[in-house]
C-alpha cells in the first residue's frame, strides 16, 4: 500500500513556455540550436564565484590547482551581470559552504581526498567554506547587488539542501542560463538536477571555468551532446547580442 502511494507520489512538471506569438521572444544562437529567452521567465544563475575558490593563495589553490584558469571567466561574467541586472533579469548567486559547527557537511565529504586543508580548517580567508567568512563570500566583482537572491548550498548541486526551486516555481521561472565555477563540479551538477526538474537550461562556454582545461572542454561538449541531452551551449557573445538587441518574434 504504502509502496502504492509512494509510486503515486505527485510532481510539479514544469510545462514548457507557452509562446505568444504576439509578444517577441530573444533567441540565443546555441548549441544543439536556438535558445528562447521568454521575457520575464529566464534567470541567470552564478554558482560559487567564492574567494575561498579563486583568490591567490586560498582554498582552491592549496589544492594544487592553477587558480588563473578561473580568473578568466570574471571579465566575461561581469558583462553578463550587468547586461542581465540592465535586463531586469532574476539573478541568482550561488556560494558551497557549511554552517559554522559544520553539522551540515557530511563526513564523507569532510574526509574526502588529501588536502592540505580542510572545510572547516583556518585558512588564508577564514574558515574554509564556512557561512559568515571572509573567502566563503563571493569575489568582489561579482558581488550581489540588494534584491539578487543568494543561495547558499551545502552541496555540489545549487537545488540539494536550498529552496532554489521554490524559488524560481514561485517567480514563474522555466529557463536558466547558467555560469560559475566550476564547470565539471558544482555547475554540471546544477545543470542536471535543473534539468531533471524541467528548467531549459544555456550554459555559457566563457562564464563557466575549470582548473582543468580538458575537463572545461569535455564538460561544455557532454552537455549539448546528443541534441542537447541537458541543455544548451552558447558563449557570452551570443546571449549579450540578444539582451542588445530588439527582440525579433519566435517562429
Ligand atoms: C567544487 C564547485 N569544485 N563549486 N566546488 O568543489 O565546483
Amino acid at each position: 500500500m504504502n509502496q502504492l502511494i509512494r509510486s503515486e507520489q505527485t510532481f510539479t512538471v514544469r510545462r514548457p513556455t507557452l509562446i505568444n506569438e504576439s509578444v517577441p521572444v530573444p533567441v540565443v544562437e546555441a548549441e544543439p540550436g536556438p535558445f528562447s529567452l521568454p521575457p520575464g521567465r529566464v534567470a541567470l544563475v552564478i554558482i560559487d564565484m567564492q574567494r575561498d575558490f579563486l583568490l591567490p593563495g586560498g582554498f582552491g589553490e592549496t589544492l594544487g590547482n592553477d587558480v588563473s584558469q578561473l580568473a578568466v571567466v570574471v571579465p566575461p561574467l561581469q558583462r553578463v551581470l550587468a547586461a542581465a541586472r540592465s535586463a531586469g533579469m532574476m539573478i541568482i548567486h550561488t556560494r558551497e559552504g557549511h554552517r559554522p559547527d559544520l553539522s551540515d557537511l557530511p563526513p564523507a565529504k569532510h574526509r574526502r581526498g588529501k588536502p592540505s586543508l580542510r572545510i572547516g580548517d583556518p585558512g588564508p580567508y577564514g574558515r574554509i567554506l564556512v557561512r559568515g567568512e571572509y573567502g566563503h563570500d563571493i569575489i568582489d566583482e561579482l558581488q550581489p547587488e540588494p534584491g539578487e537572491m543568494v543561495i547558499d548550498k551545502p552541496g555540489k548541486g545549487s537545488f540539494y539542501g536550498t529552496d532554489l526551486d521554490e524559488i524560481l516555481t514561485t517567480a514563474g521561472i522555466t529557463s536558466l542560463i547558467v555560469t560559475g565555477v566550476t564547470t565539471e563540479v558544482c555547475v554540471h551538477t546544477t545543470v542536471r538536477e535543473a534539468n531533471d526538474r524541467g528548467y531549459e537550461v544555456l550554459v555559457l562556454s566563457d562564464c563557466v571555468g575549470s582548473y582543468f582545461p580538458e575537463f572545461q572542454r569535455v564538460g561544455l561538449d557532454m552537455i549539448a551532446a546528443q541534441g542537447g541531452i541537458f541543455g544548451w551551449v552558447a558563449d557570452s557573445a551570443a546571449l549579450l547580442q540578444q539582451l542588445a538587441a530588439p527582440a525579433t518574434t519566435a517562429a
